[in-house]
């Protein structure tokens, strides 16, 4: 954790922009193969974000090791300022996850709910809710769309 602060304190040195950064960098994990990963990757980018992506078939030990808790996964794990960002999640959570700071692990969208960002199909949308993960592992939901 501490190499971590380390080095997000260089990278912001590197690039002078120690005021709200405008481009999070976030970095994804996911199966070589998975669609709905790289269409939520599209999201992302269309909303700003630089993403590092990295192919795996071990998405679970990303999950494990970020503290996703059991039945809240997903498609991909992504990280993002120290937090754990699992499944389709919209950015504009994210957004306010890293403006809003809160004691916590990170956001959740579990399974992968038809009209959320990536799994857009024809007008149809599921209703589904983003989680926020508490620091011991208990959630609580942090919006609903
Ligand atoms: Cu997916």
């Amino acid at each position: 954790m501490k190499n971590l602060v380390a080095s997000l304190l260089i990278g912001s040195l590197a690039q002078a922009s120690w005021a709200a950064p405008a481009s999070p960098v976030i970095d994804i994990y996911k199966s070589p193969t998975c669609g709905c990963c790289n269409k939520w990757i599209d999201h992302l980018k269309a909303n700003g974000f630089t993403v590092t992506s990295h192919d795996t078939d071990n998405v679970a030990q990303h999950k494990y090791r970020l503290g996703v808790p059991p039945g809240y996964g997903s498609c991909h794990t992504a990280e993002v300022g120290g937090y754990v960002i699992e499944g389709h999640v919209p950015t504009r959570e994210i957004k306010r996850l890293l403006k809003e700071k809160p004691r916590a692990r990170g956001l959740v969208v579990p399974g992968m709910p038809i009209g959320s960002p990536g799994m857009e199909t024809g007008d149809h949308k599921d209703p589904y809710d983003v989680f926020l993960v508490n620091r011991n592992g208990s959630t609580r939901t942090y919006a609903k769309y």
